[in-house]
C-alpha cells in the first residue's frame, strides 16, 4: 500500500468558463459537481436537460494536491491504477505529462514514481470534448459507419468513441455527456515484485470433485513467495521466474453454486498475497454450459448449471444513473435485491451501457443472478479499422480478466443489435456485403480476444443472433438463438402477438408505461401534470411512445378518467403485455428457456419500459413478475378447444401442488369452481386442469378465470380474461374497504377488483400489489419500508373499475 490518496476532493475548472473553480469528488462526474455547486439546475427535473447541454460542449480539467512521504518514495515503483476514466483524458503530475486515456472501458496502470517529489505534488486530468473527437474520427474513416443519431443518440459519432453509448441519450435516456473518473483510484507501493492479477479455472471430475487452479500473474525473474488461500486450504509457493505461478486445490465435495430459485449460492474466499499486495475474491463453484444442440424445433438455447436445465427469467439492465456520482452500493443492492425478490435469476448487462462495477457482479454472485454480459457495442455499426480494433482489443482483455472469476457470468455476448443494425441505414442497406464483412472483421476480433481470455464460457456474437455466422432475422426466428421481439410496441401489434411466437430465448421484449403519480411528484412541476406537457414530452425519448400507450388504451380499456388514472392504467397495460408473453412461453416450456424483458431500471426519471422506477419504486409489472417468474407457476392458455391451466415447475424437485380454478362473473358470482392436485416433477410442465370450450366459450363476456396456488408458503395467483378487451365487458364498480394499522393494510371488496394497486409518495414497497381481489375475502398486505409517515399521509389504492 501507499499513503498517497487520490480519491476525494479535487478542483474542477473549464478553460471555456474561467469563473468556475469548484470542488469535485472522485470517484464522480463533472455534472454532479456542477449541480452540487449550484451552477446547473437538477438535469432530471422538468425540462432542464436542454439547459445543461453546455457542460458537454466544454473542456474540463480536474486537479488535486497530494502528499508523498519519504517512505512512499522509498518504494521501487508506485503503481497508480485507473479505470472508468471518461473518456479522452490527459493526465499530468507536477506539470509533466504522465499518460493519456481514450477508452472508458480500459484499465490503466502506470508507475508514477518518476513524476513525484517528496511533500506536495499536484495531479491534473484534462478532459477533451468527446463530441469533437467523434467528428474528427468520422473524417478519418475509409467509408461511413452510421449510428442511430436522432433516435437514440443526440450527439453524432458516439459509435466511434469507447464511451458509454447512452451518455449521448437513448430512447429512454437523457443526453448528458458526462466526464470524470468513476472507479476509485488505487495507488500501491511496489517494494520487490508487482502482483498483477489472480484468476481461477475449475476442472471438474466425473466423481463430482473439482480442482481449482489459481493462476497468479506477477513480475518475472524476481525471487518471492506468494501465499494463496482458498476456502479452508492455503499454500505458499515460490514465484515462477516466467511471471505466472499456478497453485491448485482439490475440492472433493464442492458446495455448488446455483442460480436463484434452483439452490444456494455458497462462495469460497480466495486470497492471494504477494509482497504486501493482496487480491481477494469470492468464487462460486459451478459447471455452466450453454446447450445449443439440435432438437425437434431447431436448436435449443438453454443454460445448464451443474447439469440441470435452467429457465432464465429476468430483465435487461441499463446503467444505474446518467450521472455516475449517483451510483452507490445501496442503489445497486436495492435494484438487484428487487430482481431476486421477484424470482429473477438472470440479468442482461446491455451493450449500450457499461461493463458494470465490481459491486454489481459481487452482488449477482451473492444473489444467484446469472449475468448475460454484452460487450459494449449497441444499435449502431462500428468500424473495423486497425485504429478502432487496436482500441477495442485491450479493452476486452482488461474486462474479461477482471470479470471471468465471477460465477454469475453465464455468457459473453459480442454486442446488442449490431447485426440487426446492418439492415437499418441507407449506406449498409445499399451495400450489405461490405458492411457485413466489416461487422464480421470486428466481431471475429472480439470473439478471438474473449476466447483467449476465457474459453470456459461460450461467446455469442450478438443479441439477438441465430448462431455463429448466421445473419438471419433473429428478431423473428422461433427455431434457434435468442430473440428480440418488438412487434408489440415498436410495430404496434396487440398483446396477442406474443401468443403467435414461441421463442427459444427471448432476450428483449418490452412495453412502456408512464411513471407513477408518486414518481411524477418528484420531477414534474404540477403545471405539467399532463402527458402532452413539455416535461412529459421531454421525459419521453421514444418519439411515438406517448401515442403508442394512448392508442393501446383505446384498444383494450375504457379511456382513463384523469391524468392520474392514465398513469395507473399505463402500468396496468404494461403489466398485461409482459405477463402475456411470459405466461405463454412458460406454458410452452421447455421450448423457451429464457425470458428477459426490457428493461429492469431507469437511469433518470422517465417514461420507459422499466419495471422499477428511477427512485426504486416497483411498477405494477414488477409485482406481476414475482408471480409469472415464480418457481411454481400456473399459466393459463386458450387452445383450439379448451382453456387450460398448466403447472410449470422451475425447481430441481418434484413438487406436490394443489389449487383451485374459479370462474367468476363481473358481479362476483361463482360460475364454476374446480379443485385440483398434481405431482409435478423437477423442471416439469404439466396440464392440471382444462375446460372444454363448449362449456364456456359462448359466454366469454360473463366473467374471468382465477387460479391460485402456494409457492414457498406464499400465494401465487393468476387471472385470465376470456375477452382481453376489457372495455367490452361489464366490469362492475368495486367498493374497496381499506384498513391500515401500522405497516399492515387490509383490503376487502364487494365485487371482484382487478389490478388493485397500492401506492404512496415515499420509499419502500408492498408485500404484494396489482392483484385480483375476489369479493368477501380480506387480503392483508404489508408495507416494506420505513416511511410510515408518508404511508399514512399518502396511501392510495387503485383498481381498474375506478380508472374511468
Ligand atoms: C432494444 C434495446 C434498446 C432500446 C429498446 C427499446 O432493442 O436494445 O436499444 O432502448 O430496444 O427501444
Amino acid at each position: 500500500m501507499s499513503s498517497i490518496e487520490l480519491n476525494g476532493e479535487w478542483t474542477l475548472r473549464s478553460p471555456q468558463h474561467p469563473h468556475i473553480a469548484i470542488p469535485m469528488s472522485l470517484p464522480g462526474d463533472n455534472y454532479s459537481a456542477l449541480f452540487k455547486a449550484g451552477l446547473i439546475p437538477d438535469p432530471y427535473i422538468g425540462t432542464n436537460e436542454k439547459d445543461v447541454q453546455w457542460v458537454g460542449e466544454a473542456q474540463w480539467k480536474i486537479e488535486k494536491e497530494f502528499d508523498a512521504g519519504a517512505a512512499d518514495l522509498d518504494a521501487r515503483a508506485i503503481e497508480m491504477k485507473l479505470s472508468r476514466v471518461d473518456t479522452l483524458a490527459d493526465i499530468s503530475i507536477n506539470g509533466q505529462p504522465v499518460f493519456s486515456c481514450s477508452n472508458m472501458f480500459r484499465h490503466y496502470k502506470v508507475d508514477i514514481k518518476p513524476f513525484l517529489r517528496e511533500g506536495k505534488n499536484t495531479i491534473s486530468v484534462e478532459f477533451a470534448r468527446a463530441d469533437l473527437e467523434g467528428k474528427a474520427r468520422a473524417e478519418r474513416l475509409p467509408f461511413p459507419i452510421p449510428s442511430s443519431m436522432g433516435s437514440n443518440n443526440q450527439i453524432p459519432h458516439m459509435n466511434l468513441l469507447r464511451k458509454t453509448q447512452c451518455h449521448a441519450g437513448w430512447d429512454w435516456g437523457i443526453c448528458l455527456m458526462v466526464s470524470g473518473i468513476y472507479d476509485a483510484i488505487t495507488v500501491s507501493a511496489i517494494h520487490t515484485i508487482a502482483l498483477e492479477r489472480a484468476t481461477t479455472d475449475q476442472f471438474w471430475n466425473e466423481d463430482g470433485s473439482v480442482t481449482v487452479e489459481v493462476s497468479v500473474s506477477h513480475e518475472a525473474n524476481i525471487d518471492a513467495q506468494v501465499s494463496v488461500e482458498f476456502g479452508e486450504h492455503s499454500k505458499t509457493v515460490t514465484c515462477d521466474k516466467l511471471g505466472e505461478t499456478k497453485v491448485s486445490f482439490a475440492i472433493a465435495q464442492p458446495k455448488l453454486w446455483w442460480p436463484a430459485g434452483y439452490g444456494e449460492q455458497p462462495l469460497y474466499e480466495l486470497s492471494v498475497e504477494l509482497d504486501g499486495q493482496v487480491i481477494n475474491k469470492r468464487i462460486g463453484l459451478r459447471k455452466l454450459v450453454l446447450n445449443t444442440s439440435e432438437d425437434a424445433v431447431g436448436s435449443s438455447m438453454e443454460f445448464q448449471v451443474n447439469g440441470f436445465p435452467i429457465t432464465a427469467k429476468g430483465a435487461n439492465w441499463i446503467p444505474v444513473d446518467a450521472m455516475p456520482s449517483n451510483e452507490s452500493e445501496s442503489r445497486y443492492r436495492a435494484l438487484l435485491q428487487s430482481a431476486v425478490d421477484v424470482n429473477m435469476n438472470m440479468i442482461r448487462v446491455w451493450g449500450g451501457g457499461q461493463y458494470e462495477s465490481e459491486l454489481f457482479y459481487d452482488l449477482c454472485d451473492e444473489y444467484g443472478l446469472m449475468v448475460w454480459q454484452d460487450m459494449m457495442f449497441s444499435c449502431a455499426l462500428y468500424p473495423s479499422t486497425d485504429e478502432f480494433v487496436a482500441d477495442v482489443v485491450p479493452e476486452l482483455r482488461d474486462q474479461i480478466r477482471r470479470l471471468r472469476d465471477h460465477c454469475c457470468i453465464a455468457l459473453w455476448c459480442g454486442d446488442n443489435e449490431v447485426i440487426g443494425a446492418i439492415g437499418w441505414y441507407p449506406e449498409s442497406k445499399a451495400n450489405r456485403t461490405k458492411y457485413t464483412v466489416n461487422y464480421d472483421r470486428l466481431s471475429r476480433k472480439i470473439a478471438e480476444t474473449v476466447m483467449q481470455e476465457d474459453s470456459s464460457r461460450r461467446f455469442w456474437a450478438s443479441s439477438p443472433c441465430n448462431g455463429d455466422l448466421d445473419y438471419g432475422d433473429a428478431w423473428h426466428d422461433d427455431t434457434r438463438g435468442d430473440m428480440h421481439f418488438w412487434d408489440v410496441w415498436h410495430s404496434g401489434s396487440s398483446f396477442s402477438a406474443y401468443l403467435d411466437i414461441q421463442p427459444r430465448f427471448c432476450s428483449e421484449f418490452g412495453y412502456q408505461s408512464w411513471p407513477s403519480l408518486a414518481e411524477v411528484k418528484r420531477f414534474v412541476p404540477e403545471s405539467d401534470w399532463n402527458v402532452t406537457s413539455p416535461t412529459f414530452e421531454s421525459h419521453q425519448k421514444n418519439h411515438s411512445g406517448n401515442s403508442i400507450m394512448t392508442e393501446m388504451f383505446t384498444r383494450y380499456f375504457r379511456f382513463p378518467a384523469s391524468f392520474e388514472q392514465m398513469l395507473y392504467m399505463s402500468q396496468v397495460q404494461q403489466a398485461i403485455a409482459i405477463k402475456t408473453g411470459c405466461e405463454y412461453w412458460r406454458s410452452q416450456s421447455p421450448t423457451c428457456r429464457g425470458m428477459l424483458y426490457w428493461q429492469l431500471n431507469d437511469n433518470w426519471p422517465v417514461s420507459s419500459w422499466s419495471s422499477i422506477e428511477y427512485s426504486g419504486r416497483w411498477k405494477q409489472l414488477h409485482y406481476h413478475a414475482k408471480r409469472f417468474f415464480s418457481p411454481l407457476y400456473i399459466p393459463f392458455h386458450e387452445t383450439e378447444d379448451a382453456l387450460t391451466l398448466r403447472l410449470s415447475n422451475n425447481t430441481r424437485h418434484t413438487e406436490d401442488v394443489s389449487g383451485q380454478v374459479v370462474w367468476m362473473s363481473w358481479a362476483g358470482k361463482e360460475l364454476g369452481r374446480w379443485d385440483w392436485a398434481e405431482q409435478v416433477k423437477a423442471d416439469g410442465n404439466d396440464l392440471v386442469w382444462s375446460l372444454d370450450k363448449s362449456d364456456w366459450a359462448d359466454r366469454r363476456e360473463l366473467g374471468f378465470f382465477f387460479a391460485e396456488i402456494e409457492c414457498d408458503g406464499e400465494p401465487v395467483q393468476n387471472t385470465w380474461f376470456p375477452i382481453p378487451e376489457l372495455k367490452n365487458v361489464a366490469v362492475e364498480k368495486a367498493d374497496l374497504k381499506v384498513v391500515r394499522e401500522g405497516d399492515s393494510i387490509s383490503i376487502s371488496t364487494d365485487r371482484p377488483a382487478l389490478f388493485v394497486h397500492l401506492e404512496h409518495d415515499g420509499d419502500g414497497r408492498f408485500s404484494d400489489s396489482s392483484f385480483t381481489l375476489l369479493p368477501n375475502q380480506t387480503k392483508t398486505v404489508r408495507y416494506l419500508g420505513d416511511d410510515l409517515e408518508s404511508l399514512s399521509r399518502s396511501l392510495r389504492v387503485y383498481d381498474l373499475s375506478h380508472s374511468y
